[in-house]
């Protein structure tokens, strides 16, 4: 990345944050714009949009901003990520399923990922926070899915469900994601845990996903055969 690129960031963070103190919309849709024609959705999505989520989570629970900004914020970024899935042009061959399983409410950086799948031609269907696991069943069937993508930030949205887990990893590439995913001990039999990094998770969804998941080293099958899990 170049020098300017990373002072640019900075100062849309910057900016950013100052708008999401004042309430003002414009100026976080107008930077956020600005950022995804200079620089791309990926870009966009690791150096503004993730820091400026965590900055304001972190002074909300300081109490130094309130709940109202982060509903804001939340709200301004689906906005512009409404814009984001415009349609590409070209075939999008491959479809993926997004959702946040029972009870897991945590759905934005789920949707952030999206839009970074959507930049890699994915087809994306999002089912959004607490997904009935029957639901996202039959999403995969209906839509014939290349593969799904499962978030959550607390250990016990998976811990909970661990045999459905790998009844869908067997239908389907099933990729588990968010800090509940990369603490579980065992990750469920045939799941794939996606790393923290955005960027590293959509390239590997990118390039095992519909093309033959159980190849990937992350994979979990390794259960099956009573071997240690990875990820
Ligand atoms: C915003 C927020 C909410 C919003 C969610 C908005 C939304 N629609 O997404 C609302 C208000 C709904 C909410 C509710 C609750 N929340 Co909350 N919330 C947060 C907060 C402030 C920010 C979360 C966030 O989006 N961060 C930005 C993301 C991008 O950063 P990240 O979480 O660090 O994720 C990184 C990686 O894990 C990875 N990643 C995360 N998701 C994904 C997905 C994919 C596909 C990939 C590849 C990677 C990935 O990417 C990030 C970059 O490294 C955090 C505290 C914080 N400062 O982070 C608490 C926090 C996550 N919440 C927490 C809790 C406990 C709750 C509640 C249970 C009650 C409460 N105390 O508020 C409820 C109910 C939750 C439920 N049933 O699911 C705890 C979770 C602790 C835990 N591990 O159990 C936290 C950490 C606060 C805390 N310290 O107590 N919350």
């Amino acid at each position: 990345m170049h020098e300017h690129d990373r002072i640019d960031h900075a100062a849309a963070r910057g900016t950013v944050m100052g708008a999401v103190r004042e309430l003002d919309g414009g100026t976080v849709r107008d930077v956020l714009r600005q950022s995804l024609l200079g620089s791309g959705v990926d870009d966009t999505v690791t150096q503004v949009v993730i820091p400026v989520l965590r900055e304001v989570g972190d002074r909300w629970q300081s109490g130094e901003l309130g709940v109202l900004h982060e509903h804001f914020v939340s709200s301004s970024f689906r906005g512009v990520l409404g814009e984001l899935r415009m349609p590409v042009q070209g075939e999008q061959v491959r479809t993926v399923v997004l959702a946040c399983p029972p009870r897991e409410l945590h759905d934005l950086p789920l949707e952030l990922f999206g839009a970074m799948l959507h930049a890699r031609r994915w087809r994306v269907v999002s089912l959004g926070a607490n997904t009935p696991m029957t639901a996202i069943g039959q999403a995969v069937r209906f839509l014939h899915a290349d593969a799904c993508v499962l978030a959550g930030v607390r250990r016990s949205a998976f811990e909970s469900r661990m045999p459905s887990l790998s009844r869908l990893g067997a239908r389907v590439p099933l990729f588990l994601a968010g800090e509940g995913a990369v603490t579980l001990p065992r990750p469920p039999a045939r799941t794939t845990v996606l790393p923290r990094d955005l960027r590293r998770a959509a390239d590997l969804l990118d390039a095992v996903g519909g093309g033959g998941a159980t190849s990937s080293p992350q994979r979990s099958d390794a259960q099956d055969r009573n071997e240690p899990a990875v990820g």
